[in-house]
């Protein structure tokens, strides 16, 4: 039986549309492959060990890509070359079978290991390489010790030692020196966690009772966005941190700010105390192009805003402050949170000594800056579903907290630079 002709046309046009399809999306994906440089890319390498994991994803791509091409041509060409073309063609009997031909299948074998083998090398010394930090620079590689927490991580310094206060502990900013490998021991305090800086490397987990450990390079200063990559419960999705590479000096400087109790200000201290102006709008959570500038107006780079926040607020009201620090007793948060120098005891929540020194606060999701920081305090469940600090704190204790409060807690954290 023939086909109408009208059926015959629309099978070609058919064929036309999705050739000019397949086209669109390969001009799309390429369009989209140029875009590839959001801040949690991993088509943008800043180290060795992402560096040597987006090498490896290439060879499987190119491997696996070389293949489809084969095959599809093949069956392209088969398809094409022996479709029946008459009536008579779909009567004829089918061409003489072939039962196995030794040729073609050892051939077929050998290929498929061959390209199994091109896969397979390069993937094991990137296993290797990445496992741990290379022989040769063990020495000089800085250790950190990383907890997760539902949802926030904690970063542990056990290489700087604070008189009487055990070992340097902050929390969601990892601040790392650059051009050295830094091992990352990754533990957890409740559920799974993964911790993953796309950029630099991942993803390991960090799992309850086990110890496990990734190591990451940034071969250049920077500001590094990273995530938690494994499921977690209510605020896996907003579960985030941010790693900032300094060069060894900066580095050394801010590990001994770091180290430093919490800052006291006052009143004499308030109005000497000075800051470079600050001119960035707040922006929109998962902004595009973010990583480049951080205000298109004003050309600061995430870098240098992390920087300028480490200096004390130009206009520090004293009274104010002192105000808040109050509060950081009444409304209970000294039980969650550490203020090393002042009241704050609490280890269930991250460690508030340096707090006004960090871009970011609720793991970073926000921005930490006064408007922020207030909408964070007043109202944590809005932001972040079934966070403890509300679901174990605010809630059964009752806390609430009115605007005029929050403008002192938040006078008070900002101070703690
Ligand atoms: C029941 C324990 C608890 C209490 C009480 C508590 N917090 Fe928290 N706080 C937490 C936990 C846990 C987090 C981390 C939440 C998250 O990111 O999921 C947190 C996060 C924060 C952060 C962000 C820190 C960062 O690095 O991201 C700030 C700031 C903060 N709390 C301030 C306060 C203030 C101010 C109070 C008192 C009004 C308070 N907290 C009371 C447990 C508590
Ligand atoms: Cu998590």
């Amino acid at each position: 039986m023939r086909l109408p002709s009208f059926l015959t046309k629309l099978a070609g046009a058919g064929q036309a549309a999705l050739a000019a399809g397949s086209l669109l999306l390969v001009a799309g994906c390429k369009l989209n492959f140029w875009r590839m440089d959001g801040h949690q890319t991993t088509m943008v390498t800043s180290g060795p060990v992402a560096e040597s994991q987006l090498h490896v994803f290439y060879v499987t791509c190119w491997v696996t890509l070389i293949i489809f091409v084969i095959v599809g041509g093949v069956l392209a060409y088969a398809t094409f070359k022996f479709k029946a073309r008459t009536a008579a063609d779909e009567h004829a009997e089918p061409p003489p079978q072939g039962h196995g031909n030794p040729l073609v299948e050892f051939s077929l074998i050998g290929a498929s290991v061959l390209a199994l083998v091109f896969i397979a090398v390069p993937t094991l010394k990137a296993i290797w390489f990445t496992y741990d930090v290379p022989e040769e620079q063990k020495e000089n590689a800085y250790v950190i010790n990383a907890t997760g927490y539902q949802w926030w991580f904690k970063f542990d310094y056990p290489s700087e030692q604070i008189d009487g206060a055990g070992v340097l502990s902050t929390a969601n900013e990892l601040v790392i020196p650059a051009g050295r490998p830094v091992r990352v021991n990754l533990r957890t305090i409740d559920v799974i966690h993964s911790f993953w800086v796309p950029k630099l490397a991942g993803k390991v987990d960090m799992i309850p009772n086990r110890g496990n450990h990734l190591w990451l390079q940034a071969d250049e200063p920077g500001y590094f966005w990273g995530q938690c990559a494994e499921y977690c419960g209510d605020s896996h999705a907003v579960m985030r941190f941010r790693v900032i590479a300094l060069a060894e000096d900066e580095f050394n400087e801010w590990v001994a700010r770091e180290k430093a109790p919490a800052r006291s200000v006052t009143a004499a201290e308030a109005s000497s105390s000075a800051k470079p102006a600050i001119t960035f709008a707040s922006f929109k959570r998962n902004e595009y192009g973010f990583t480049d500038k951080w205000n298109p107006g004003a050309e600061v780079s995430p870098l240098d805003h992390w920087r300028q926040q480490q200096f004390p607020e130009k206009d520090e009201n004293a009274a104010l402050i002192a105000e808040g620090r109050q509060l950081f007793q009444a409304k209970t948060c000294i039980a969650c949170h550490t203020v090393r120098g002042h009241e704050g005891m609490g280890i269930t929540g991250p460690d508030l000594t340096h707090i006004g020194s960090r871009t970011t606060i609720a793991a970073g999701l926000l921005e930490n800056n006064a408007e922020q920081l207030a909408r964070w305090i007043m109202h944590p469940l809005d932001v972040k579903p079934g966070n403890k600090m509300y679901t174990t704190g605010y809630e059964p204790n009752g806390i609430t907290i009115s605007t005029d409060e929050a403008t002192a807690l938040v006078a008070y954290l900002h101070s703690l630079k």
